[in-house]
């Protein structure tokens, strides 16, 4: 069984900032990036998501004073993680690894443009009802299954898998194509929401085994 037209392959913020030397380096993230290629040239259809933040954006540490990163304040839509400066559009730490290699991509998704809201999720924004637009594009283009990878597993890809479900997508993660931050206990209650939303946890190994 291969790959049809109802998959979506979709590589999670693989950005300079979320790799080793970067702003918000994600431990091991560089791993995933072969991976990544390799699962991408096995789907007929890939698209690619950005964390694409403006100066000042009020995830960063930055924008509060006297607040260091990781630690959380609670903002008007939630409790925020606070966040190195990373992914600033335009900066070199925005732009994709230069070891990515998915140029037939399909789609790019930015999220995280707003300067007031966070959005780890591919799908909707921090507040949890602005839409990025990516339900609507996937429903038009007939994509039924999303499978995920990237960085990092308890954020954007968790965030992007619960919400694909909620807008009721079959939704694979690629584990091993995956890495995560790993703040307060985020990863373990990232698997937990993931799995309790139904999504499905799988290797490449298995994948490949198809
Ligand atoms: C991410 C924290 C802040 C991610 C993005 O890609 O998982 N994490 N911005
Ligand atoms: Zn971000």
């Amino acid at each position: 069984m291969s790959f049809t037209d109802r998959d979506l392959f979709l590589a999670v913020d693989i950005q300079n900032d979320f790799l080793p030397g970067g702003a918000l380096a994600v431990p091991r993230g560089d791993e995933v990036v072969p991976l990544i290629n390799a699962l991408a040239e096995r789907f007929p259809h890939c698209g690619l998501t950005q964390d694409w933040h403006v100066g000042g954006h009020m995830s960063f540490a930055s924008s509060h004073r006297g607040r260091a990163p990781f630690e959380t304040v609670d903002l008007p839509y939630g409790t925020q993680v606070l966040w190195p400066d990373h992914c600033i559009q335009g900066t070199p730490g925005a732009a994709f690894a230069a070891q990515l290699e998915v140029h037939q991509a399909q789609l790019i998704v930015r999220k995280g443009y707003r300067g007031e809201i966070d959005s780890y999720s591919a799908f909707c924004e921090a507040d949890g009802r602005t839409p990025t637009g990516l339900a609507g594009y996937m429903r038009e283009r007939g994509f039924t299954r999303l499978y995920l990878a990237g960085l990092a597993t308890d954020f954007c890809v968790a965030y992007s898998a619960v919400d694909a479900r909620k807008a009721g997508f079959e939704v694979i993660v690629i584990e091993d194509a995956c890495r995560a931050i790993d703040t307060g206990g985020s990863l373990a209650s990232a698997w937990k929401r993931m799995t309790d939303a139904g999504v499905i946890r799988t290797t490449s190994d298995r994948l490949r085994a198809r």
